[in-house]
């Protein structure tokens, strides 16, 4: 269907349907080419529904083979059936049962929405509206049922058979064929059903729940792969655990199963009972896997884990209420991790991602509110702002209320509506009940669009010992949305004294003050603090108390104050990298302006002092010496950008930190060296070490001396694990080093058969900052590892190269957009959901100096003029042009 026929979808129209679905039974007849779905649902009318009131279900390209109801095969003429819709035209009075029998055919399922094939085993992915692919339904959230699932197959094929719920019953049928049956006695929309046939292996555990109950625990990979989901299962445990002690949550079955699949369009998805996981999620050893992917796959395991109350046992009512599930859930991952690694380090990464993946977001033509208000493509809207920006409102509603009243409101929200399909107001009427505090006005971070701007200016009165703080915010329109209200934003604060600790004024007016955060709630604040000995260095925002942007101008000197001295550590981080980013930003413009960049030393110099610091750990010492990438420098600079004067300037910054610094990064490089012997763990302790080791490493190439690329290679070659090995491979093969081919050679000999590996050295190639790189990822795109048809082959290498490789994809000539362009119109047909998510490379394409935009708007257009786009793409490029 093409985008000027697709209709909006707005939440004001919600309506219930006039029918329940009380009960569910599948029956599901696999064969490799066509499998016979047999739904009986039993549906009543909902108070106030009408007589006779048709029955209108939803399908998508479906093929109807039979309607049976109350037992009787319906004529033709007492239905109507397409392939995206079925309406019974006078369902009978009272309760009824409906039995459809539809065929389907798996292995032409492209999409991977819906019953597909990977590797060989049946699989599905329902969410977001994948269940009408499988039979006519109410294919919607606040539609709860309990399923019982029958399926059959070859037995050689698929001696694994796996639905939600408990098993009941399995058996033997003729041809070689046997079945199981599933049930799951909690009710659930379809989005959360889930089937898996296939010939896999399992790693088995179990766990007792705090009640005692004894959990089966499973993992089901690809045949041989059992060994690598080992530290999955251990996330898993973990997980169990920390959601009983933190937030009291008991898991609710007998058996709790997670499958790897090598097909799959996202990171994994939380089917109750049996979440399917995109393998990269999954399976890890020290050969294979990045310290970062150890970090994702701990994540993820708790992110599907924890949905199990926040998404199934409480669900969504529409879908406009997805952040009542995904930011929750986000939260609830984000402060696991904290509790499992480094709490500060782990804010530092999230507050990274929200800044380069939601704040482009809420800048740009696909800004949309945490809670949107309409949509054409849900799909879509699985965003950074829903799922990043979602968790962070919830972080503030914490800091607002306070940690008691907000384990309150959650323990209240968990009873009151459990077994219910909600809305983000029902969740936040829980914390205002606990509470006690009106939380409308907080209500706007949910409504309105777009990263509010705090200005911050400071005056102190030396003779009456008085400091004030105006701070000021303003949110730009959005796309939509003209005019902002004003928000909530909680101002975490210290007041650092001339010896690093926080002062205590003796009075504070202006503003709600709790505890030791201010909270905002006017256009403008004077915050006054009475009685403090002398000016203090403000230390705002600590730990990221919101999700705005700070314009403050401290000078060079208190910025570098708070970096050695700040109490809080986001703070230190933040200080540095206001410092780097000045420094950039600066140079850029000195680049644009035909001039050599120059750079302070004594930014730097600080920076290195730290890292003599034993007080430190490695994973925090890696960040502050981490310099923001060129799209962090892009998004400063906000517009007109010229990526090559942003690499420039990146480029001059690093060699000047490289030059200043090559003794201490020496240091820690032999630092590493000495552990090298040391088993590998990827724990805060040893990622943070080789975090830090890693980051020196790729600082100390920048001097470009023999002798550093020298100990790259030599790094590379005697590496012995993937993050090592990898780290030093991208160097080379980003600097042009000399020994780059021979390297990308001995790695996919050893590697070329390990798909997930297989993506790095792929990435690896396609985000080389280098004129001859486009060339190369469209060489790469014939070459046999590589195929269109699997998600993650396509985000390693287009993905990559439209993400993270700004020169390239932006080159002057216009070829870098061209060619992504064309892969996207080309993946359209297959598969429009992974075509939608590269687009939205595009999406910042107004922020490029005028040539560049107009290749970028060309390539877009190129994209317009194809028939059939399909409704993921036309909306993104609608929004995107608009
Ligand atoms: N809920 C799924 C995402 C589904 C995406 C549908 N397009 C995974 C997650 O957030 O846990
Ligand atoms: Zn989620």
């Amino acid at each position: 269907m093409s985008q000027s026929s697709s209709p909006v979808i707005r939440l004001a129209d919600y309506r219930p349907t006039p029918y329940a679905i009380d009960t569910v039974d599948l029956d599901f007849d696999l064969t490799p080419e066509t499998t016979l779905v047999t739904a009986v649902l039993v549906l009543s009318p909902r108070p106030g529904t009408a007589a006779g009131e048709p029955l209108v279900l939803d399908g998508d390209e479906l093929e109807l083979v039979r309607v049976v109801l109350d037992g009787r095969e319906l004529a033709s003429t007492d239905y109507e059936a397409s392939a995206n819709r079925l309406t019974i035209k006078a369902p009978p009075a009272g309760s009824f049962r409906l039995e459809t029998t539809t065929r389907l055919n798996p292995a032409a399922n492209t999409k991977l929405m819906g019953l597909y094939r990977s590797s060989g085993t049946w699989c599905t992915q329902c969410e977001a509206e994948g269940f009408r692919r499988i039979t006519y339904y109410y294919d919607r959230p606040d539609v709860l049922s309990v399923f019982t699932v029958r399926i059959a197959a070859p037995k050689a094929e698929a001696p694994i058979l796996l639905s939600n719920g408990n098993p009941v019953s399995s058996g033997e049928l003729a041809d070689g064929r046997h079945f199981a049956v599933w049930q799951d006695p909690w009710p659930k929309p379809s989005y959360l059903f889930a089937l898996v046939a296939g010939d896999l292996d399992a790693l088995e555990d179990d766990f007792t729940t705090m009640s005692g109950r004894k959990v089966k625990l499973a993992i089901y990979v690809e045949k041989g792969n059992a060994p690598k989901a080992a530290y999955a299962m251990d996330s898993l445990k973990r997980s169990m655990k920390w959601d009983e002690e933190v937030f009291g949550r008991e898991y609710d079955l007998d058996v709790f199963n997670v499958v790897a699949v090598s097909d799959f369009n996202m990171g994994a998805m939380e089917n109750k009972g049996l979440n399917v996981f995109n393998d990269k999620y999954v399976l890890a050893d020290p050969e294979i896997a990045t310290d970062t992917d150890y970090a994702g796959i701990e994540a993820v395991i708790a992110h599907e884990y924890f949905h199990n109350w926040t998404g199934d046992r409480i669900t969504c009512r529409d879908w406009f209420q997805l952040c009542l599930k995904e930011g929750l859930t986000v939260f609830r991952d984000q402060e696991f991790s904290s509790d499992m690694r480094s709490r500060a380090v782990k804010r530092i990464s999230d507050v990274r991602l929200l800044r380069s993946q939601q704040f482009p977001e809420d800048g740009g033509p696909l800004a949309h509110p945490v809670r949107p208000e309409q949509y054409k493509e849900i799909n879509n809207f699985y965003t950074a702002t829903v799922y990043e920006k979602g968790a962070e409102v919830i972080r503030m509603l914490k800091t607002l209320i306070g940690d008691d009243a907000f384990a309150r409101g959650m323990d209240l929200y968990f009873a009151r509506h459990d077994g219910e399909a909600a809305t983000i107001e029902q969740f936040v009427a829980c914390f205002a009940e606990a509470s006690g505090r009106d939380l409308e006005p907080f209500m706007v971070w949910y409504r309105e669009a777009g990263t509010p701007i705090v200005t911050v200016e400071e005056s102190w009165d030396e003779a009456a010992r008085r400091y004030t703080l105006t701070l000021a915010q303003v949110t730009a329109a959005t796309p939509g949305q003209q005019t902002k209200k004003p928000r909530v934003i909680p101002v975490r604060f210290g007041l650092v004294g001339p010896g690093g600790e926080d002062m205590r004024p003796t009075s504070i007016s202006g503003s709600e003050v709790n505890g030791d955060t201010l909270i905002l709630t006017q256009p403008s604040h004077t915050v006054v603090f009475e009685g403090l000995p002398s000016r203090p260095v403000p230390s705002l925002f600590r730990r990221f108390s919101a999700p705005v942007k700070v314009r403050q101008s401290l000078s060079s000197g208190d910025l570098i104050f708070l970096l050695a001295n700040d109490a809080d550590s986001f703070n230190r981080w933040q200080a540095g990298t206001t410092l780097a980013m000045t420094a950039l930003v600066k140079a850029t413009q000195q680049v644009r302006a035909g001039q050599a960049p120059t750079f302070e030393t004594a930014p730097i110099d600080a920076l290195g002092s730290l890292l003599d610091d034993p007080a430190l750990d490695a994973a925090f010492k890696a960040l502050l010496i981490a310099v923001p990438s060129e799209n962090d420098v892009a998004r400063e600079v906000g517009e007109n950008v010229d990526p090559d004067a942003v690499a420039a300037a990146h480029h001059a910054y690093r060699r000047t930190i490289a030059a200043r610094l090559e003794a201490r990064f020496r240091a820690v490089l032999d630092a590493d060296e000495a552990a090298a012997g040391e088993p590998y763990v990827p724990d805060a302790a040893g990622s943070g070490r080789r975090s830090l080791a890693n980051t020196a490493l790729d600082l100390l190439s920048m001097t470009g001396s023999p002798e550093a690329m020298a100990l790259v290679r030599r790094r590379f070659e005697t590496a012995t694990n993937m993050t090592d090995r990898l780290a030093a491979l991208t160097i080379l093969v980003h600097r042009g080093d000399a020994g780059a081919e021979a390297a990308l050679s001995a790695f996919f000999a050893r590697f070329g058969e390990v798909p997930l590996v297989v993506d790095k050295w792929l990435s690896a190639q396609a985000s080389a900052p280098l004129p001859e790189t486009l060339d190369k990822v469209m060489e790469l795109t014939r070459h046999p590892a590589f195929s269109f048809g699997n998600p993650n082959r396509v985000r390693a290498l287009i993905g990559a190269f439209a993400t993270a490789n700004p020169t390239q994809f932006g080159r002057a000539d216009g070829r870098g957009f061209g060619f992504v362009a064309d892969v996207i119109a080309r993946l359209d047909d297959a598969n429009p959901q992974l075509a939608a998510r590269l687009l939205v490379s595009f999406r910042s394409w107004r922020s490029y100096e005028p040539k560049r935009r107009v290749q970028a708007e060309t390539a877009l257009r190129s994209i317009q003029i194809k028939p059939q786009l399909s409704r993921d793409v036309a909306d993104i490029l609608e929004r995107t042009l608009a």
